[in-house]
């Protein structure tokens, strides 16, 4: 049946729209009850408000920690309008029915997201206001919530349609999008003490977020999609803003997150590095000289895959390096920053998407990551391991060379962003061969050099660009295979984690072919 409003409460931290709301209500007859900061708002707009305060007969205290919580209030969002007993309550305690209640929450997620201090943050949980919004959207029988600025016309829409009242149907609605916000809100809190606590806390924390953006389709036009936030970015986490471009897929921004995470593992301060991502692996990633170098030696690992690409850079994209990259198809760019002239130059690129973030993420931060399963989440700590040089384990004869260091430590940083298994060649630190995703180790292995051979073809150079190479495993050689195909294809030095019961064996194959190798003692799965 549609339940007529008669008595609303607003209490709003986003006065946004508020004054067109009450205007709408007021044509309806509606009598509006307020909190303090609202209540003036209104009152400044012209319209009659009534204080929460008169009506609970308390002043709002403690900062405004206590305003709304009250019997006066919960009583009058809790009572069921068709329940006897309740209406005898209301009459024995003189409480009146509220049959609307707008409220957004204080803003706490923004808090955090501009850096607040620690006290700020804490003041910014709203208590009085999720309580209300549960208590309405509980009662959902009878009371409408609204809990966005989003929904204020469709409300004022439903309204006008049925003389003032609102249908069920309409109501649930709004009861399924204010549970929805009371929880990613508390996810939110639940997420900023983890980050506080400086722990992941897969076990202990919520998960939740809310609607960013719509999103046109998921990974298939017939598939639904949108993109949620879980108020988890923080300092040193980057946040990308579009420079131009038309919207982002689904795809393109799991690919682009793919990107970013791993040219982040280059900091900017050692020179300039450029990955580039298709299907969220990457098919080439280097360093360079300039900027423009690291980017054509990616593109050279695999000028094939490259084409519809999307391409990370760990510094300020610059003029010289946006001319390159406009010489092919290129699906997204995303940078820290781009200067005037990679702007001007990418303006005439319509479809391009250009991204920057202001930074680089911290690789090392711990964070969470989560996936969903028929029936539930898997939840884990983010993969922020780091092998250095010092704690690599040299277990052939042959030490490697420092440029073989060099290399082997770049392909290690590669592999953990590959799909497992993944078998990466690196030469002069840029990947010259990446075998991602199959089934079998010694498969990837294969993959990754043949795809090396066709590019030295294509590229028409005498020698397959795998001579002299390094290769990184992310996890170990459970056969001598993989390792004996990659020193056929012309690696001289092996990174990878060791632990097989067949070690020795593997060993033994690389020491028969003067093959320097290292154990890394920790694995890089990524599934
Ligand atoms: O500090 S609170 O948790 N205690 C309350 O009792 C309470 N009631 C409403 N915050 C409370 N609110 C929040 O105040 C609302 O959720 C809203 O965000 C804000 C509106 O305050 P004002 O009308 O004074 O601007």
């Amino acid at each position: 049946l549609p339940q007529p409003i008669r008595t609303a409460l607003i209490s709003v931290s986003d006065k946004s729209g508020l004054t067109d709301l009450a205007e709408g209500l007021a044509r309806h007859g509606v009598r509006l009850l307020s909190t303090g900061g609202t209540a003036k708002a209104l009152r400044e707009a012209g319209h009659e408000v009534t204080d929460v305060s008169d009506v609970t007969g308390f002043p709002e205290m403690m900062d405004g920690r206590v305003k709304t919580l009250h019997p006066k209030v919960h009583g009058g969002l809790l009572a069921l309008r068709d329940n006897a007993d309740h209406l005898a309550a209301m009459e024995t305690h003189g409480i009146g029915a509220i049959d609307l209640l707008v409220v957004n929450l204080y803003p706490f997620e923004a808090t955090v997201a501009k850096n607040a201090p620690y006290d700020e943050c804490v003041e910014n949980i709203d208590i009085g206001g999720p309580a209300m919004i549960r208590a309405a959207a509980k009662n959902h029988a009878g009371v409408a919530v609204v809990v966005d600025t989003e929904d204020y016309a469709p409300l004022l829409a439903e309204m006008d349609a049925n003389g003032g009242a609102t249908t069920f149907g309409f109501r649930k609605t709004l009861a399924l999008t204010a549970y929805g916000r009371t929880a990613a809100y508390d996810a939110a809190v639940s997420n900023w003490f983890a980050q506080a606590l400086e722990e992941p806390a897969p076990r202990r924390r919520a998960v939740a977020g809310y609607l960013a953006q719509s999103l046109r389709y998921g990974e298939n036009p017939h598939q639904e999609a949108a993109f949620y936030v879980d108020g988890s970015n923080r300092p040193g986490v980057a946040t990308a803003y579009q420079l131009q471009g038309k919207a982002l897929s689904y795809n393109n921004i799991n690919d682009t997150d793919a990107a970013f995470e791993l040219v982040a593992e280059f900091a900017p301060e050692a020179g300039p590095a450029c990955a580039i991502i298709k299907h969220a692996n990457p098919c080439g990633v280097a360093t360079g000289a300039t900027l423009a170098e690291a980017y054509s030696r990616a593109f050279d690992c695999d000028r094939t895959s490259a084409f519809g690409g999307i391409i990370a850079l760990n510094q300020k994209l610059d003029g010289a390096t946006a001319a390159k990259i406009a010489e092919i198809f290129t699906e997204v760019v995303i940078a820290p920053e781009a200067d005037e002239e990679a702007r001007a130059v990418f303006a005439a690129k319509k479809n391009l998407r250009l991204l920057v973030t202001g930074g680089l993420p911290d690789p090392r931060t711990a964070a969470l990551t989560v996936r969903q399963v028929a029936g539930g989440l898997l939840m884990q700590g983010k993969d922020n391991g780091h092998v250095g040089a010092e704690e690599l384990k040299v277990v052939t004869k042959r030490a490697p060379s420092p440029e073989e260091l060099r290399d082997l430590l770049f392909a290690w940083r590669v592999a953990k962003h590959v799909k497992s298994n993944a078998v990466i060649y690196a030469k002069d630190s840029a990947t010259v061969g990446v075998g991602a995703g199959q089934m079998s180790r010694v498969d990837s292995t294969r993959i990754a050099a043949r795809k090396s051979q066709d590019m030295a073809e294509a590229l028409g150079l005498s020698a397959p660009t795998t001579q002299g190479s390094v290769v990184a495993s992310d996890a170990f050689f459970p056969f001598a295979d993989g390792l004996i195909t990659a020193a056929e294809a012309g690696a001289t030095a092996i990174i990878q984690p060791g632990g097989s019961i067949r070690d020795e064996e593997v060993i033994a194959a690389a020491d028969e072919r003067g093959l320097a190798m290292v154990l890394t003692g920790m694995r890089h799965f990524r599934h």
